[in-house]
């Protein structure tokens, strides 16, 4: 009988460390992660989404100086964007990492004929 009980507590014991010794793997797998997402979203993104005819925001705004991965997405025809007074075009679906130093506000515009609205197709890119 006290052997039983003794086993009984061995078993009780090792279930209790086996759920710890999970649970911090798991956090530490948590904190990894988080470590990584953190990172990806230092470098920020912009997503600017194009349809028939006109982009998601009238103004987008970066900081002067600082690297954006600026994306275009085309959920209703297909768009380009080109950002005057720069070098910088966007294709659809493509991704370009723009760094504007000089602060100020710049027109971007559709650089892909779509069709009837296709002049008038235009956003302010704000650089502060
Ligand atoms: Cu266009």
């Amino acid at each position: 009988m006290k052997k039983w009980l003794f086993f009984a507590s061995v078993l009780c014991l090792v279930i209790v460390l086996a759920a710890c010794g999970a649970n911090s793997a798991d956090s530490g797998n948590t904190g990894d992660k988080e470590a990584v997402q953190t990172g990806g979203a230092a470098g920020s993104e912009l997503v600017i989404t194009a349809s028939n005819w006109k982009f998601n925001q009238a103004e987008y705004k970066i900081k002067a100086g600082e690297t954006v991965n600026v994306k275009l997405d085309s959920i209703d025809g297909i768009h380009g964007v080109q950002i005057k007074n720069t070098d910088y075009a966007i294709a659809n679906g493509k991704t370009v990492a723009v760094s504007i130093s000089k602060p100020g506000e710049y027109e971007m515009i559709c650089n892909v004929p779509c069709g009837g609205g296709h002049r008038t197709m235009a956003a302010k890119l704000i650089v502060e």
